[in-house]
């Protein structure tokens, strides 16, 4: 019983997997910079992509989104107030976004009118860990409010990362955030990994966000 439920499990990701080298190539072709944000939740993800898409829009990018949660479309009409084009994926119960949803949801889209292309998965630390969704940045949120030692908890996620943001930092005070140690926890599991450290609020750290974003865009043109 055990061995057909891992097999089973494996077939999955597997499947997921091709999928996800699929999506990353027609990204890739089309010049469009995709990035998938996790964290658990409440950290702030929909309330940093929002000022994200806005101050991105400013500036004269093309940005989309993607958002999932088990329920609700709550989170895409908070991002689709910025003006971009922005679609909910509902799952009804599973705790991630898989390759499959998202080429679904993205049918009717040119990619090549895109500059960015960002996807909020299911607030969750562990299961969209191992599910690829074609992106070429994952980003890991934490939130001041969350414990320094999350990162040494939940490593999956942390380890495969390719940036991470700390978020909510207008409260660290009040919460006693630990800057060294949750720096620390971070760089344990992902050694040099790019850290932000960001308030959606104040807008702090948001300029140095974006100047990595255009970086990460140019250098995969
Ligand atoms: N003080 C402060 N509060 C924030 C900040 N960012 C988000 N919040 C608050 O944190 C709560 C959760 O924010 P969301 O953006 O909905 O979090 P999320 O990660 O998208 O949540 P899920 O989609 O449910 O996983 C809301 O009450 C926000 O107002 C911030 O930078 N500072
Ligand atoms: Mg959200």
């Amino acid at each position: 019983m055990t061995t057909r439920i891992v097999e089973l499990r494996q077939g999955i990701l597997k499947k997921n997997d091709e999928l996800a080298r699929e999506l990353r190539g027609r990204f890739t072709a089309a010049g469009v910079l995709v990035l998938n944000l996790v964290s658990s939740p409440g950290t702030g993800k929909t309330a940093f992509l929002e000022r994200t898409l806005r101050e991105l829009r400013e500036n004269g990018a093309r940005v989309a989104a993607l958002v999932g949660d088990l329920e609700t479309d709550n989170d895409a009409r908070r991002l689709a107030a910025s003006g971009a084009p922005v679609r909910q994926i509902n799952t009804h119960g599973i705790c991630h976004l898989e390759a499959e949803m998202v080429s679904r949801h993205l049918e009717g889209w040119e990619l090549a009118d895109l500059d960015y292309l960002f996807i909020e998965n299911v607030g969750n630390l562990v299961c969209p860990s191992s599910y690829d969704l074609g992106e070429r940045i994952r980003v890991a949120l934490l939130s001041v409010t969350e414990g320094e030692d999350k990162p040494l908890k939940y490593p999956t996620l942390f380890n495969s990362a390719d940036a991470a943001v700390i978020t909510k930092i207008d409260i660290a005070a009040a919460v006693d955030f630990d800057r060294a140690l949750a720096l620390q926890s971070i760089d344990a599991i992902r050694p040099g990994i790019r850290v932000f450290e960001t308030s959606s609020r104040t807008g702090a750290g948001m300029a140095e966000w974006l100047d990595y974003l255009r970086q990460q865009r140019a250098a995969q043109k």
